[in-house]
């Protein structure tokens, strides 16, 4: 395989492996065989040479020394984090020979892989990982925690994940970010907005908290949560009663629209602004300057789609751009994610050919606890790798309950000793990404680029490709799929008929060019993948699948008698829980707030840098507060998935609902309500 391991001294060329929509290109720096310093990729064009502090700052956690160097069997108790050197041999045996006894006493489906987008790489995330379970039998993990009520209500509308070129979005003159914190969450959307502002652009921001985002917007309006579709609802109103739409548009690219505009007379201003505490003047407002602004893009973001109404929301929103024919407008539109466009040979990678029983069970993520406690026949072992379920899946306490179990056999593969490490049986050490060779294809920009190996393996840790090499063969899986390459699997997947885009773009291309941008042509005019062809303002597919064919509005469901509705999203610092064990990450961050509007704190006699009780039927945590009017009265806000250390209760997950969202039975993590006191 080609690497720059060998070199020991120079500036090599690499990509960021973290669940970011920005994927970066980036320069690692090395000296005397270690990276000294990690930069943006100057000649990248969206990276532009800058990127996050995280990433900055990610040979601190590279280098760690708390990283995992060999595997490790646990001594202590399940939670308690002491664990014994063993030998890889050893592992893979303890592991197989469970695994072995499992199948044949309890069957295949006793066997659950839990595993995230830790590591964005392909083949890390969703290769031969895939291929092993798939060939093994295990039960099958429904991967539904972050984006999958807003993708099936985005995709009901305009056929996929198909939404404008990120770079196009200079021309813009009205950016609204809807729901998305894209000074922590997207920079490089960010950083396009402000330069499109200095061509006399207008940066919008609708959002629940006004955190940074909100704070640069030329424009921020809060609004109560989950309550956006209503909103969008509005906008449509005024859109069709003062004529402000884009009658050919309607005509040639949609259909239903006749049915909207009808469909919308009822979401007039007063009713709008009764649902979403947006006063009625500013609804006229924005109605007028969405109506009336081209060309003007949408950043539709993972906010509004982590509540019980997230998919219908997501589904609403993506309507708006066709009202006013943006969609044939250079930088006008809307991004929610655009995957689609770099879909690359899944079946080929991942081989769901190998699962010989098409009704193997399927456990949705978001629900592990309850799986780990109710499932029949029971789960008897569980293998995570790229995630950490322990922190990030919703209803922790449960999911703790369940880790729990004594019977449950738990392996876990990390660069660190994660809380949902803590619970393990054997735990494996992982490499960085920078260690191994992986491809990678971005959901928001449209490029595709190469890792090669820029650093020796860390210790004696192994990337999930060679782990799962390793237990195919402990488990007798001897099908030569399972001793492919690297190269190999990259060149397969690449090689995908189905998508025109991607033509050219091979193994050997991107060696010799680390990234390439796919040919992608903007969707209109032409056929999007609906079943009409055309944006589905009416859908008979929503229909057929049981909910109301035009966007709609449904209130959140009743999570109980708390005055708080709860949202704890991701934090700047950190990326989910990672480098939430990493110092200089934690430094950065300091700790976690609670935001809160002063007229809820006032009477509460809760002050500012007060400690309070956050608590609910699910459970509790203790966080410090901000008092302020960055939320609405009845809304409170924290950001950070951290790990709990001695004295600490700040997993907010042990607040937050396994309901399952409308669509694509998502997370949500928002839709929780909590009360709270002073200690
Ligand atoms: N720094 C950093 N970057 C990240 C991540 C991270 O943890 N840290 N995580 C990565 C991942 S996996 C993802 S999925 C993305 C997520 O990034 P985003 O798409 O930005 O999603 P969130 O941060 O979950 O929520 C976005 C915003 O929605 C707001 N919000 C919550 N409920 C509502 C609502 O009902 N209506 C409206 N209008 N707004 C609402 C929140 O206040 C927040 O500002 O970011 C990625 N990038
Ligand atoms: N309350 C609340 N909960 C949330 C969210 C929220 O906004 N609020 N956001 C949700 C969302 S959108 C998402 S995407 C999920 C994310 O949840 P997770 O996917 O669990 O993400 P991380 O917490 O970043 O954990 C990833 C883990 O993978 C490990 N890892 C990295 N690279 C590799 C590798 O190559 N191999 C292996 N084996 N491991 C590796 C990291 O060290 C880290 O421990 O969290 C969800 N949880
Ligand atoms: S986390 Fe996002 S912004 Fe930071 S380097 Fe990675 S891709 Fe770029
Ligand atoms: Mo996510």
């Amino acid at each position: 395989m080609p690497s720059f391991v060998n070199q020991r001294n120079g500036v090599f060329p690499s990509v960021c492996s973290l669940d970011c929509p920005d994927q970066c290109g980036l320069l690692l720096h090395k000296e005397d065989g270690k990276i000294i310093k990690i930069e943006g990729d100057p000649d990248h064009p969206v990276t532009k040479g800058s990127i996050c502090n995280k990433v900055r700052n990610m040979p601190e956690r590279v280098y760690d020394t708390k990283r995992l160097t060999y595997p490790m069997k646990r001594i202590g108790a399940k939670g308690e984090g002491e664990f014994e050197r063993i030998s890889w041999k050893e592992a893979i045996h303890t592991i197989t020979s469970h695994w072995k006894s499992f199948i044949q006493t309890d069957g295949p489906e006793s066997i659950l892989p839990y595993s995230f987008y830790g590591n964005m790489g392909n083949l890390s995330a969703e290769g031969m990982d895939r291929r092993f379970f798939h060939y093994m039998g295990a039960s099958q993990l429904d991967r539904s925690i972050c984006s999958s009520a807003g993708s099936v209500g985005y995709r009901y509308t305009m056929g996929g994940s198909l939404g404008i070129d990120p770079e196009d979005t200079t021309h813009s003159k009205l950016i609204i970010f809807w729901g998305i914190n894209a000074v922590s969450t997207n920079m490089h959307q960010t950083a396009i907005a402000l330069k499109a502002r200095k061509n006399g652009a207008k940066i919008v921001v609708i959002d629940v908290h006004k955190n940074q985002t909100g704070k640069m917007a030329d424009w921020f309006i809060p609004i109560l949560p989950g309550t956006d579709s209503a909103l969008a609802l509005g906008i449509m109103h005024l859109l069709f009663s003062e004529n402000m739409v884009d009658s050919s548009f309607l005509k040639n690219y949609t259909v239903g629209h006749e049915e909207l505009r009808e469909h919308v007379r009822q979401y007039d201003p007063i009713t709008v602004s009764g649902i979403t505490g947006v006063p009625v003047k500013d609804i006229y407002e924005l109605s007028r300057m969405y109506g009336k602004t081209t060309p003007s893009f949408i950043r539709i973001g993972n906010g509004p789609q982590h509540h019980d109404n997230g998919g219908m929301c997501i589904r609403t929103i993506s309507c708006l751009p066709a009202l006013t024919g943006q969609w044939l407008v250079k930088g006008g539109g809307a991004i929610k994610g655009n995957s689609d466009y770099l879909a690359y040979n899944t079946d080929r990678l991942q081989m769901p050919g190998l699962l010989q029983d098409q009704n193997t069970r399927v456990i949705n993520m978001n629900l592990l606890g309850e799986a780990l406690l109710k499932s029949d026949p029971p789960i008897k072992s569980l293998c995570v790798y790229g995630s950490n379920p322990a922190v990030v899946a919703p209803e922790s306490n449960k999911v703790k309950k369940g880790l729990e179990r004594e019977d449950l056999f738990i392996v876990v593969h990390d660069l660190f000793l994660t809380e949902s490490a803590k619970y393990a049986d054997i735990v494996l050490p992982a490499t960085s990404s920078f260690e191994n060779m992986d491809f990678y294809t971005s959901y928001w920009h449209h490029y595709v680029h190469l890792q090669q190996p820029v650093i020796e393996q860390y210790g004696e840790s192994k990337s999930n490709v060679e782990v799962f090499q390793l237990l195919a063969k402990g488990m007798g899986f001897d099908d030569p799929l399972f001793k492919e390459t690297e190269e190999e699997m990259i060149a397969q997947s690449l090689d995908n008929p189905n998508n025109s885009y991607m033509e050219g773009i091979n193994y050997e291309s991107l060696v010799e060019q680390g990234y390439m941008k796919a040919h992608v042509k903007p969707l209109f005019p032409g056929k999007l993948p609906t079943p009409s062809g055309k944006i589905e303002l009416y859908s008979k597919k929503m229909e057929e699948d049981g909910y109301s064919p035009l966007p709609t509005y449904t209130p959140l469901v009743n999570d109980g008698d708390f005055p708080f509705l709860f949202i704890p999203g991701p934090n700047h610092h950190f990326l989910n829980s990672t480098f939430s064990n990493n110092e200089k990450h934690i430094a950065l961050q300091k700790e976690p707030r609670l935001h809160m509007n002063s007229q809820d704190a006032l009477p509460a006699g809760i002050e500012a840098g007060d400690k309070v009780r956050v608590w609910n039927h699910r459970g509790e945590c203790e966080l410090k507060v901000s008092v302020g009017e960055d939320v609405l009265q009845g809304v409170v806000v924290t950001q950070g998935l951290w790990e709990d250390t001695e004295g600490t209760k700040r997993m907010v997950n042990a607040l937050t609902p396994d309901r399952l969202s409308d669509m694509g039975d998502g997370a949500t993590f928002f839709s929780g309500r909590v009360s709270i006191e002073k200690t």
